[in-house]
């Protein structure tokens, strides 16, 4: 199946269009005459691109290009942020923007995950995008130049790849990003291709924890923070902070910090 650029893009000068993916359904293999940089903002899925399965999380960013040829399967609440853009010499006012972009020196590397402040910084300027109609070219242009540039600047080694340690700060720093969600070790440990017991033994020698207790030290701190600065119930908290349940995040909260959720509730105000 291949996908024409007129019908995503309204105008012929139209080069840059946002198509949010709320949720992304599975979708059959497909290549394009355009190509696109998608952002995941939530929920799992695979990602086959040209023939190579990737799983992916919320915070990944991945390239596709025109000549590329992938597809969505196995989604599980799959959102993402499409830009689509029609080729990167396209553009009226950008040029050798090449090096923003994977190169081939790099092959291969298509997918990576962002840091928080970059992802934020992406959200951003997609928004911005998808706001304007894309008649002003040079604004257009110099906001693509900006995500491109932020996408670049807050990337992380390729996942999966690099050794054992490098993949399992990968799996940290995805743990940093989306603590609040349920976490099932064994998923994520083959989704960053590390064991379980490399996984235990890192956390041991470097960290002094489990990762269990490492995650919920995570929720806590998340927990703690929402507690003095937001109005939020002391049970919205502990949920939105990723407990299932509000008895047992009052243990933990005691246990870390040695006065009880209510108790930083009251001296806030
Ligand atoms: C699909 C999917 C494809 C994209 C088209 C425009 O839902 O996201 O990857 O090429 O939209
Ligand atoms: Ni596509």
């Amino acid at each position: 199946m291949k996908l024409y650029s007129e019908d995503f893009f309204i105008t012929p000068h139209q080069h840059i269009t946002v198509e949010p993916r709320v949720p992304q359904p599975i979708f059959p293999e497909h290549t394009h005459d355009f190509s696109e940089i998608f952002l995941v903002t939530q929920g799992i899925g695979l990602h086959v691109l040209n023939g190579r399965p990737y799983t992916l999380c919320p915070g990944m960013v991945c390239y596709i290009k025109s000549c590329d040829y992938h597809l969505f399967d196995n989604v599980s609440n799959l959102n993402l942020t499409n830009v689509l853009y029609r080729s990167d010499s396209s553009f009226t006012y950008l040029n050798n923007i090449s090096h923003f972009f994977p190169t081939d020196a790099e092959k291969n590397i298509s997918h990576w995950l962002l840091n928080k402040e970059h992802y934020n910084k992406a959200q951003q300027i997609i928004d911005k995008l998808n706001e304007s109609d894309g008649s002003d070219l040079a604004y257009t242009e110099s906001l693509f130049l900006q995500l491109i540039v932020n996408l670049q600047d807050g990337r992380y080694n390729h996942i999966g790849e690099g050794n054992n340690e490098q993949r399992i700060i990968q799996m940290l720093r995805w743990l940093n990003m989306n603590f609040t969600e349920d976490v099932d070790w064994g998923h994520l440990t083959t989704q960053f291709s590390v064991s379980l017991r490399t996984f235990h033994r890192y956390m041991k020698n470097n960290l002094g924890i489990s990762p269990q207790n490492y995650l919920i030290k995570l929720r806590l701190s998340e927990a703690y923070y929402q507690i003095r600065f937001s109005d939020k119930t002391i049970t919205d908290i502990a949920l939105e902070s990723g407990f299932n349940d509000s008895a047992y995040f009052s243990t933990c909260f005691k246990s870390e910090y040695n006065f009880t959720p209510r108790d930083l509730r009251h001296c806030s105000n």
